[in-house]
């Protein structure tokens, strides 16, 4: 395994003494850290990289994700347990592969592993369609255990789970590219669609999806919805604003009454927020959370843990390839209006 404080990667990326944080693990591969204190503990729930001889393309195939493993901490810096395997693809009958950035909840004794896979259909490009599955479990390292299908009428990728103060949950998803979220764009499955995005810059982007979830925790409650990010005059952010619009990696969190919605902005490689009054939105847009990482994707989490706010992201300062990554954590701050201080991952 790689040593997290080397100096240069073999292959030659930015020295560690560039980055501002190091990585959480370094026997594995990890990406997409979705973080959630249970039990006053902290588990993250990440993407499992893994080598594949599959060239990078705009479809994502490079990220050929074949299984999940949890890890657990009791605090930020502490040590950090790798869990075993936690659901093998091979362990659900309706994935064909791809075990793309998953999400967990935890109510009443069970653990909930939410995760994306493609199915075993054929589209243009002989690859499945994006759904998501869910898997449950008594602890939150797993072995989670599948259910035989997919949640009924989900799609795309990168589920979010967020419980809110009443306990009602709600699922955010999508994403758009390899994520597949404008094949949805008629609400029907179109496996001849566009393969990045619907190329219309000057209509309202497309938008991640947010539903409610039944009490059972393993089913849509409605349709999916919108979630609709403004600008700052009000209007739906344009197709054409990659710096702003909605790409993939939803998350939400709540603080002083007010719904974050978070996203990565996919090509131009930022995290952004966007505040709203309701967890359906819309959300106004409010700014960058983390500036590029040495890596293509850029995918994170946000949760409190002993009275502060923290981060939780990947790059690729381990291998230096692109789907090859590491998962980080630093600490968020807000400014006292709610706005989020904006965190540069490259040291200046
Ligand atoms: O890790 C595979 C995909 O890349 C995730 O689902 C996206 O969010 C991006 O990080």
């Amino acid at each position: 395994s790689k040593a997290a404080n080397e100096a240069q990667p073999a292959n030659g990326g930015a020295p560690a003494s560039a980055f501002r944080d190091q990585p959480l693990v370094n026997e594995i591969y990890t990406a997409d850290p979705s973080a959630h204190v249970f039990d006053g503990k902290i588990y993250i729930y990440p993407s499992h990289d893994i080598e594949t001889p599959t060239p990078d393309d705009d479809l994502g195939n490079q990220y050929a994700m074949r299984d999940y493993r949890v890890l657990s901490m009791d605090k930020v810096g502490g040590k950090v347990t790798v869990g075993p395997v936690a659901l093998d693809v091979k362990d659900v009958p309706w994935a064909s592969q791809q075990m793309w950035a998953p999400d967990a909840a935890y109510k009443d004794g069970t653990y909930y592993l939410y995760f994306p896979a493609r199915d075993k259909s054929k589209d243009k490009n002989g690859l499945g369609a994006f759904r998501i599955g869910v898997a449950t479990s008594k602890s939150p390292m797993g072995p989670f255990v599948a259910e035989k299908d997919p949640i009924p009428d989900s799609f795309s990728m990168d589920p979010a789970v967020f419980t809110d103060d009443d306990g009602t949950a709600y699922m955010y998803f999508g994403g758009i590219w390899g994520g597949q979220l404008q094949r949805w764009a008629t609400g029907k499955y179109d496996p001849n669609g566009s393969d990045t995005d619907l190329m219309k810059d000057d209509q309202p982007a497309l938008s991640g999806k947010v539903v409610k979830m039944n009490p059972d925790m393993k089913t849509f409650a409605e349709s999916p919805r919108d979630a609709v990010i403004l600008g700052e005059d009000g209007k739906p952010v344009l197709g054409g604003d990659h710096e702003r619009r909605f790409f993939e990696a939803s998350w939400v969190f709540k603080k002083d009454g007010k719904y974050y919605y978070t996203y990565s902005t996919g090509d131009t490689h930022f995290l952004n927020y966007a505040i709203g009054t309701s967890p359906y939105g819309p959300f106004k847009y409010a700014g960058h959370i983390l500036k590029p990482v040495q890596g293509w994707t850029t995918h994170h989490s946000i949760i409190q843990h002993d009275g502060k706010w923290w981060l939780f992201y990947a790059d690729t300062q381990l291998s230096n390839k692109n789907h090859l990554r590491n998962v980080k954590v630093t600490e968020l701050t807000f400014n006292p209006d709610g706005s989020i201080q904006t965190i540069d991952p490259m040291k200046a």
